[in-house]
């Protein structure tokens, strides 16, 4: 067993049941959650994070505006404090919600202090870390305590809270959250089901470009995927939306191209299509398709039986991640601890803006 990344392997293994103790951590603050929101009335939302943080405030902002039809965007911490009035019609009427693993990435605490200036009215937390400045200064926090990690790499952090951004979104659009509960089973089954393959296509040496493709609330996914491949491995990573991937990016494409799809059931045909193409073109191609595995493809892996599609998020990063786990390990990297990178980014600007 390698010395390598071992709290990374963990964490990625533990999933499953971190959800189920995400989901009971949720149960327990979402009457209060609900008569807050209720009380908001928020027009629109803005989510907002950095780096994985971002893909997935990307991903929940999608998922939020087709569960609640409440107008949501997202956008890099950053992108509020640097350019507010290019990202914030309407700061009275928007709920900002902010992600962060530590609740201390410096961008995250300036980005809400600036809302706060210019008038907006809540900010709520989805972080790992109830105790943190940001679930201190939040109107509101979901928490996933379970989640926290000893990994540089987010995994279950970010799935945790995918799940609880979810179970949120769920909740406020009456659908049905037991459907959610079922995640932690499926989960279980999905990382077994695919633990050699993804040992088999990650410990590959001659593929060495790989391009994620999402589209629609999954294109976040795809850019979390590209994150973790290139912060796990220090591989040549690239993430498109499906159809804009013939649109030029393409022309990278050769024999040492592992092209990912994270197929939609909405979209499935035409996202089909663009892997089957880069098949002809010479890549080699993984499909994550929804329910049934995808025909025409060097590999395919079906994610959760009968679940409904917007259940199915959380199920697409536990291959990605454990991919890149066995890239980074086959490489002789230490997944744990990447190159250049620390845990939290602390920036001395707190006072500048
Ligand atoms: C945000 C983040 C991570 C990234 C790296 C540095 O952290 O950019 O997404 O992978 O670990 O920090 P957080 O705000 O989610 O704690």
């Amino acid at each position: 067993m390698s010395e390598l990344g071992i709290h990374t392997q963990a964490e990625i293994l533990s999933q499953p049941s971190v959800w189920a103790k995400t989901l009971d951590e949720f149960g327990q603050k979402s009457p209060s959650l609900i008569r807050a929101w209720r009380n908001d009335s928020p027009r629109q939302v803005l989510f907002i994070g950095c780096g994985s943080s971002y893909y997935l405030a990307q991903t929940v902002s999608r998922l939020f505006r087709s569960l609640t039809g409440i107008p949501s965007q997202a956008c890099p911490a950053s992108e509020l404090f640097l350019f507010p009035a290019q990202v914030l019609a309407d700061p009275r009427q928007t709920l900002l919600i902010a992600i962060s693993r530590s609740g201390t990435t410096t961008e995250v605490l300036v980005a809400v202090e600036q809302f706060r200036r210019l008038g907006g009215p809540a900010a709520w937390a989805i972080t790992c870390y109830p105790e943190s400045t940001l679930a201190q200064i939040a109107d509101e926090a979901l928490t996933a305590t379970a989640a926290q990690e000893k990994s540089l790499a987010q995994t279950r952090s970010f799935t945790s809270m995918l799940l609880l951004a979810q179970a949120l979104a769920t909740s406020l659009g009456q659908q049905e959250t037991a459907v959610l509960a079922r995640l932690p089973e499926v989960g279980q089954e999905l990382l077994a089901g695919m633990a050699a393959l993804a040992a088999g296509i990650g410990q590959r040496p001659d593929l060495n470009q790989f391009f994620f493709l999402g589209s629609g609330a999954l294109y976040g996914l795809a850019g979390e995927a590209m994150l973790k491949i290139k912060e796990m491995s220090l591989s040549h990573s690239e993430s498109y939306h499906f159809l804009e991937f013939r649109h030029g990016p393409k022309a990278l494409v050769n024999s040492q191209s592992l092209v990912v799809g994270l197929l939609s059931a909405e979209a499935y045909a035409h996202e089909h299509q663009v892997l089957l193409e880069m098949g002809q073109l010479g890549a080699e191609t993984l499909a994550l398709a929804p329910r049934t595995n995808a025909s025409g493809m060097t590999y395919s892996v079906a994610l959760g039986a009968d679940l409904p599609d917007w259940a199915l998020p959380v199920l697409y990063l536990p291959p990605v991640q454990l991919l890149a786990y066995h890239r980074a390990v086959g490489k002789g990297l230490d997944p744990d601890n990447p190159r250049h990178l620390q845990a939290v980014v602390h920036l001395d600007i707190r006072n500048e803006s």
